[in-house]
């Protein structure tokens, strides 16, 4: 697409469906690892002990937010080459730079794999209204770009009609209004799919597209009514000074293995220690 109606589209909704953007084979191999966890989707949680605990497959831990957005595969990074091939895919790094503005510089945020079942959902959550320092859009006086977090959501399977589709308020990012939905307060508010939200517009995608949005937009998800899962990958990019949001420590392996593009956004900041400290460790 033309950048100058990117630019327009962007601004003017807060999201935008780059097509196509993902490979048939990194899909595969995405598919493949989400095929091999079909243990981890059906029993997320440790029930051995009185209080069930998150599980880890290597470096990744199963997570969720709420009741109801099914198991997040935290820190998926770790998962195999085609998920560090996600982390600058040219299908949206330049335009995350762009949008977060070079001036920030790049970090990760979260970046997590996601499968929803039947009756999965999320809750109806941000907008302009919200004083969350990452969710900022332009810089007020000048207007330039400084989107505090970009959220790249990349469809691994169709999401079409009752997959439970993200959901969004087109141009909400921008509201001074308060949406409808926020005057319930927060925990019942979490019971409730995003879908059902006052203007909510779902957003299908086809299998390889990525939906590019600001966080700051009001978004959830619609209430999965399929049979089956929504698999979706979504990487969240912040300027290089928000702290990542879960700080898992990058394994050795994959220090050692991602190129320097790569490091630099997961790692953003090299650690600073007396020179006595530097000592190469024998
Ligand atoms: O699961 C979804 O469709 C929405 C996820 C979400 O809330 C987010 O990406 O910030
Ligand atoms: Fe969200």
């Amino acid at each position: 697409m033309d950048e100058k109606l990117t630019d327009y589209l962007f601004d003017l909704r807060g999201f935008l469906v780059l097509e196509a953007a993902i490979e048939q084979q990194d899909l595969d191999a995405m598919n493949s690892w989400v095929d091999d966890q079909a243990e981890y989707v059906e029993q997320p949680w440790d029930a051995s002990s009185d209080e069930p605990q998150r599980r880890w497959i290597g470096h990744i831990e199963t997570h969720r937010y709420g009741n109801h957005d099914g198991v997040n595969f935290q820190n998926i990074v770790e998962g195999g080459p085609v998920f560090e091939k996600m982390i600058d895919h040219p299908a949206w790094i330049e335009l995350v730079r762009k949008y977060v503005n070079p001036i920030n510089r790049l970090s990760i945020h979260e970046n997590l794999l996601n499968v929803r079942g039947r009756g999965g959902h999320i809750y109806m959550h941000s907008g302009g209204h919200s004083p969350i320092c990452y969710q900022t859009f332009r810089q007020r006086n000048t207007g330039e770009w400084a989107v505090g977090q970009i959220n790249v959501l990349m469809a691994l399977e169709d999401i079409g009609p009752g997959d439970g589709p993200t959901v969004v308020v087109p141009g909400s990012h921008k509201a001074t209004e308060f949406h409808p939905r926020l005057d319930v307060e927060l925990e019942p508010r979490r019971e409730m799919p995003g879908g059902t939200a006052f203007a909510m517009e779902e957003v299908y995608l086809k299998a390889g597209d990525a939906l590019f949005f600001t966080d700051g937009i009001s978004h959830g998800s619609a209430e999965r009514t399929n049979d089956g899962h929504r698999r979706t990958a979504l990487y969240r990019y912040s300027p290089r000074y928000i702290r990542s949001r879960f700080n898992y420590a990058l394994s050795d392996a994959l220090r050692a293995r991602l190129t320097p593009a790569r490091l630099e956004i997961l790692d953003p900041i090299e650690q600073r220690r007396p020179p006595e400290l530097n000592m190469e460790r024998t």
